[in-house]
């Protein structure tokens, strides 16, 4: 673990302007979070974080690098990312539960929400206490948006693998964000179908924010 860290730290100092300089800038809690993702430059981002409370390692969009973000209408300052092999070195999580493909039972292995959200730097008591909420955005421009409350109450997952197979581009991953829809109470009378609303497959960006205001 120490060792783990110390190569990280190297990575960091190694991966030059916009991250170092941020690294500089961190307080103690936010280096946890530099730490979690070692940005090498040789694993591409899986997931990208923003909002009140999430301790940045990038800098603000790029019109040049972030084509998707800036095409889903997102905007940010700073952000947290990471790459999948940050997110597997986690610790994991088992979840079984019926999906809504094939109504079967499936084992889904990945960090739970709370557990990435933690290593972005976010204290999940405060986010809670101010009342914030999360979107899913998914890689087709699908989004989930959601108390953050709710997601916490649901033990949300992000699965990499499911049945011991990674999930895939072109498929449900790399990162599909999964919940047991069954064991819901307040999904008992949603039908089977919509009760996945909120699970986007091909997860690539979380944003946690302020209630979507009253329409
Ligand atoms: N990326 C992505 N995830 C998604 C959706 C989608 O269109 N794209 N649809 C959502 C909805 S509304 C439901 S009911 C389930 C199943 O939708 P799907 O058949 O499009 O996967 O996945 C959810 N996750
Ligand atoms: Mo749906």
């Amino acid at each position: 673990m120490a060792n783990q860290a110390m190569i990280s730290r190297r990575h960091l100092l190694a991966a030059g302007s916009a991250i170092g300089a941020a690294a500089g800038a961190l307080a103690p809690a936010a280096a946890t979070a530099a730490r979690t993702c070692g940005l090498d430059g040789l694993q591409p981002t899986a997931l990208t974080i923003s909002g009140p409370g999430i301790h940045p390692n990038r800098a603000g969009l790029d019109d040049v690098h972030d084509r998707l973000l800036i095409a889903h209408g997102h905007r940010f300052d700073a952000a947290w990312t990471c790459g999948l092999d940050a997110l597997t070195s986690l610790p994991q999580h088992r979840l079984e539960a019926r999906i809504e493909y094939d109504e079967a039972r499936h084992a889904l292995h990945g960090p739970l929400l709370e557990t990435v959200l933690q290593a972005a730097g976010l204290d999940i008591g405060t986010a809670l206490g101010q009342g914030l909420w999360i979107t899913l955005q998914a890689l087709d421009g699908y989004r989930a948006l959601l108390p953050l409350s709710q997601a916490m109450r649901w033990r949300f997952l992000l699965a990499t693998r499911m049945d011991g197979q990674p999930l895939g581009m072109g498929g449900l991953g790399p990162l599909w964000a999964v919940y047991d829809a069954q064991a819901q109470a307040e999904l008992a009378d949603t039908s089977w179908k919509n009760r996945f609303a909120q699970s986007p497959w091909g997860l690539y960006y979380l944003s946690i924010g302020a209630p979507p205001a009253q329409g």
